[in-house]
C-alpha cells in the first residue's frame, strides 16, 4: 500500500483526538538521535502538521514544536527549496547551510519504514536559479547558502555515467541529433543542455514537481518531458526517429570521414543505403572515407574497455621505445570511466626533450606499427600552435597540437577479454586511434580539454568567458582582466584559477 494514502485517508475523529495529545516527545521515546525534525506548517496546514508531528515521534523520531537552533531536517510540502529559504530567513535563521531541507515524501517513507531512510535528490528541497544569493544586496550577512541549487553550466554539476533518467535523456539526444542535421544550432543547444543537465540529477523525475528549479529546461523541453511522464514516449522523438533524412544522415554520418556536408550531397543523389553508395562507380571517396567503407563493421561495433586497454599497452610500448620519459594518458570518454566508445585518445607529452623529438615522435610510432603491419590508416595534422597567440574563443574549435588519426589492426590475440572473437579466419579488429602530442607547458589544458566530455568542455568555456572575463582552451587560460597568461601544472589548478570546485574526469559526462 501506498504510504502516503495511508496517511491521508485517516479519519478526521483521530486526527483531531491525536492533536489534542500533542506533545513534545520525552528523551526516552526517542529512538534516532541524530535527527531533530522540525514540520513546516506553511501550506501544509494545522491538522496534517499536527498528525505528522504525532506519528512521527510514535516511530521514535525527536520532532520540535518551534524552530530551534538544535533542528536538522525541515520537513515541508508543497513548498519548493527557495519557499522554504525565504521562510528560514524571515525566520532570522542565519546559516541553514547546516539543515536538510525535505519534502514531505521522505518524512511518509520513513513512518513506513519505521526508521530514518535515505534522503535521496527526489526528497530533497532544490532552490530555484534565480534565487537571489542574498535577500537585501547590501547586507553584510552571510547569504542564506544555496542549498542543493542546480547550476546552468555543466562545469560546475557532477555528472556520473549514473544516469537515472535516460528515458529522457535519449529522447532529448535524439532531438539534437536531428537538430545538428538540421544545422539548427539554436534547437540543437535547447536540447543538448536539457539532456545534460537531466544526466547530472541524483533523482529520477516523476512528476512534473520534479523539475522545478532545474535550470535549462524551458517551456518546450518540459513539453516533452511532461507527455514523455505521461505518454510513456514523446511524438517528436517517434516522428524524428521515423524521419527518412534522420535516418540516412545517422546512417551516413557513421562512416568514418563522413560529415553532414557529405551526407547532405548523398541524402539529396536519392541514396537511401550505404550499400548503393559503395557499388556507385560516379562517387569519389575521400582516402578516409575509402578507409571508413573498407573496415565498417568493426569501426561501428564500439570499442570495448578491454580494447582501448590493449591498445594503451601498444601506444605505451611505441612511444616509450624513443622517448622514454614520456606521459601517455589515456583520454576522452574512457578516461571518464566509460565501458566502450568510438575510438580510443590518447595524449602525449615529454618534459624533457627537444621541440624535433617532440616533432618526430608520432612519426617514428606510425612507421613502427607500419613496419608491423598493424597501421590501417593514418592521418597527420602538424602543430599550428603559436605560444603566445591568445586562446581561440570559439566553443568547439579544434586545438592546434600535432595529431594523428588512425585505424590500428589489433590482433586479437592482444585483448584480454573472455569473449571468443567472433569472426573465423579474421584475427583483428580495426580501431580508431587519437593520437595527440602537446608540449609540456600545456599538458594541463590539453588534458583537461581531451577528456570532455564535449558538453562539459563547451560549458567550462562558456563559464570562463561569461563568469570570469577569461578565455580558456586546450593550450591556455587568459585573464582578460589581468591582461596575463594563468599557468596551470595539473587539472586541479585550471579549475581553482576558475574558482570552480574540482571535477574528478568521471564526474564530467555531462
Ligand atoms: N575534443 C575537443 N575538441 C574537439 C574534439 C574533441 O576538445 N574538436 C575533446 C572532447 C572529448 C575528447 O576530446 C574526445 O573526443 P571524442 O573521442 O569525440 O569523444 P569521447 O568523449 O571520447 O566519446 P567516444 O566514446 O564517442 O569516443
Ligand atoms: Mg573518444
Amino acid at each position: 500500500m501506498d504510504p502516503l494514502q495511508a496517511v491521508r485517508l485517516e479519519p478526521r475523529k483521530k486526527r483531531s483526538r491525536q492533536m489534542g495529545a500533542s506533545r513534545t516527545s520525552l528523551p526516552q521515546d526517542v529512538k534516532f538521535r541524530d535527527l531533530v525534525l522540525f514540520i513546516l506548517e506553511k501550506k501544509m496546514g494545522t491538522t496534517r502538521r499536527a498528525f505528522l508531528m504525532e506519528l512521527a515521534r510514535r516511530k521514535g523520531f525527536r520532532v520540535e514544536n518551534e524552530l530551534s537552533d538544535s533542528v536538522t531536517h525541515i520537513v515541508a510540502e508543497n513548498n519548493s527549496g527557495s519557499d522554504v529559504l525565504e521562510w528560514l530567513q524571515v525566520q532570522k535563521v542565519k546559516d541553514s547551510s547546516q539543515l536538510e531541507l525535505l519534502d514531505v515524501s521522505w518524512l511518509i517513507e520513513c513512518m513506513g519504514a519505521g526508521r530514518p531512510v535515505e534522503m535521496t535528490g527526489k526528497h530533497q528541497l532544490v532552490v530555484r536559479q534565480d534565487y537571489p544569493a542574498s535577500p537585501n544586496p547590501g547586507s553584510q550577512e552571510a547569504p542564506a547558502l544555496a542549498v542543493h541549487r542546480i547550476s546552468e553550466y555543466a562545469c560546475k554539476r557532477r555528472t556520473t555515467l549514473n544516469n537515472c533518467n535516460r528515458i529522457f535523456t535519449d529522447a532529448f539526444e535524439i532531438l539534437a541529433e536531428n537538430s545538428e542535421f538540421r544545422e539548427n544550432e539554436d534547437s540543437y543547444v535547447t536540447f543538448i543542455r536539457a539532456a545534460s543537465v537531466l544526466k547530472s540529477l541524483p533523482f529520477p523525475i516523476v512528476s512534473m514537481k520534479d523539475t522545478e528549479g532545474i535550470p535549462c529546461l524551458g517551456d518546450k523541453v518540459k513539453g516533452i518531458i511532461e507527455e514523455i511522464i505521461e505518454e510513456g514516449e514523446s511524438s517528436e522523438v517517434k516522428a524524428v526517429l521515423n524521419d527518412e533524412r534522420y535516418q540516412c544522415f545517422k546512417l551516413f554520418t557513421a562512416v568514418f570521414g563522413v560529415g553532414l556536408k557529405t551526407s547532405e550531397k548523398w541524402f539529396r543523389m536519392g541514396f537511401r543505403t550505404l550499400s548503393k553508395i559503395r557499388e556507385d562507380k560516379s562517387l569519389k571517396f575521400t582516402r578516409m572515407q575509402q578507409a571508413g567503407f573498407r573496415y565498417y563493421e568493426d569501426l561501428v561495433s564500439c570499442v570495448t574497455r578491454a580494447e582501448a586497454e590493449a591498445v594503451d599497452v601498444l601506444v605505451k610500448e611505441a612511444v616509450r621505445a624513443y622517448l622514454p620519459g614520456a606521459f601517455i594518458t589515456m583520454t576522452g570518454g574512457f578516461r571518464r570511466g566509460k565501458k566502450i566508445g568510438h575510438d580510443v585518445d590518447f595524449l602525449i607529452t615529454s618534459p624533457e626533450s627537444t621541440e624535433e623529438d617532440e616533432q618526430q615522435l608520432l612519426h617514428k610510432v606510425v612507421n613502427l606499427w607500419e613496419k608491423k603491419g598493424l597501421l590501417l590508416y593514418h592521418d597527420f595534422m602538424e602543430s599550428t600552435f603559436e605560444k603566445l597567440k591568445q586562446p581561440s574563443r570559439k566553443v568547439d574549435a579544434l586545438d592546434h597540437f600535432q595529431k594523428c588519426f588512425l585505424i590500428l589492426k589489433l590482433p586479437h590475440e592482444r585483448v584480454d577479454s573472455d569473449r571468443p572473437s567472433q569472426q573465423e579466419g579474421k584475427n583483428w579488429k580495426a580501431i580508431r586511434v587519437d593520437l595527440v602530442m602537446c608540449p609540456y607547458e600545456c599538458h594541463a589544458f590539453a588534458l583537461l580539454g581531451w577528456t570532455g566530455s564535449r558538453q562539459f568542455e563547451r560549458d567550462l568555456r562558456r563559464y570562463a568567458t561569461h563568469e570570469r572575463r577569461m578565455i580558456l582552451d586546450n593550450h591556455a587560460l587568459y585573464d582578460k582582466t589581468k591582461r596575463m597568461f594563468l599557468q596551470a601544472e595539473s587539472e586541479e589548478e585550471i579549475f581553482a584559477h576558475l574558482g570552480l570546485d574540482y571535477i574528478e574526469p568521471w564526474e564530467r559526462n555531462a
